[in-house]
């Protein structure tokens, strides 16, 4: 695990498969339907049962669509949380098409749902990286300057973000690049 300080709370990034991870709340990589798919959504509807996704066909009832940026929670089912944010991520066209805004917001929109329910801990698995074919190594950075901007602009419940990356190749790549934020923030401290 590699840890960024933001005052008192932290970034953790760790390696795993994020519904095994206890937290308050999941962040889920869904899709724009909330109809359920593969890869971290497969997996968290798999171990979470088939209650989170009686609660997404209600909202879906509700609101039809959720754009990408935007997210939905619900409960957690089997998971070890309290809820599941449901995520929509960009699908990565040609990078010039709002995707790396609609990325920002969908960290931003899901920090703010857990702020708003005085959660202390939330993970967030690297979204759009997937089968949306966001490039890697610019949604790893993406993510952690969103988050760290976050934490920096918002006293509260907060107080453990935790990026988790599903490969030891993944982990790598947003250990250095952490490093980087890491060595820039504490050169800006000493300037
Ligand atoms: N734990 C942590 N990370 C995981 C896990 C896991 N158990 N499983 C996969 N990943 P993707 P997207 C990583 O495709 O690109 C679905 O069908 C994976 O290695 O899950 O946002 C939805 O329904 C990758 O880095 O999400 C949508 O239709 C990251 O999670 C669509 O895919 C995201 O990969 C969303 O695509």
């Amino acid at each position: 695990m590699f840890v960024l300080n933001a005052g008192s709370r932290e970034l953790q990034l760790v390696e795993g498969d994020i519904t095994k991870i206890a937290v308050d709340a999941i962040v889920n990589a869904a899709n724009s339907h909330l109809a359920g798919g593969g890869g971290v959504d497969g997996a968290i509807h798999a171990a979470g049962g088939p209650e989170i996704m009686s609660e997404l066909s209600a909202i879906r009832q509700r609101i039809g669509r959720c754009p990408a940026g935007g997210a939905v929670a619900t409960n957690a089912g089997r998971l070890p949380a309290k809820f599941v944010f449901h995520a929509v991520g960009p699908i990565y066209g040609d990078g010039k098409a709002g995707e790396a805004a609609q990325l920002e917001s969908c960290y931003r929109t899901c920090l703010n749902m857990a702020a708003e329910r005085k959660i202390e801990t939330i993970s967030f698995p690297s979204i759009s990286t997937g089968a949306y074919g966001y490039p890697f190594h610019d949604a790893s950075l993406i993510a952690l300057q969103t988050v760290m901007a976050w934490l920096k602009a918002h006293a509260g419940p907060v107080s453990v973000v935790k990026l988790v990356q599903f490969s030891a190749s993944d982990h790598r790549v947003y250990c250095n690049l952490a490093r980087k934020i890491q060595s820039s923030l504490a050169s800006g401290a000493s300037s």
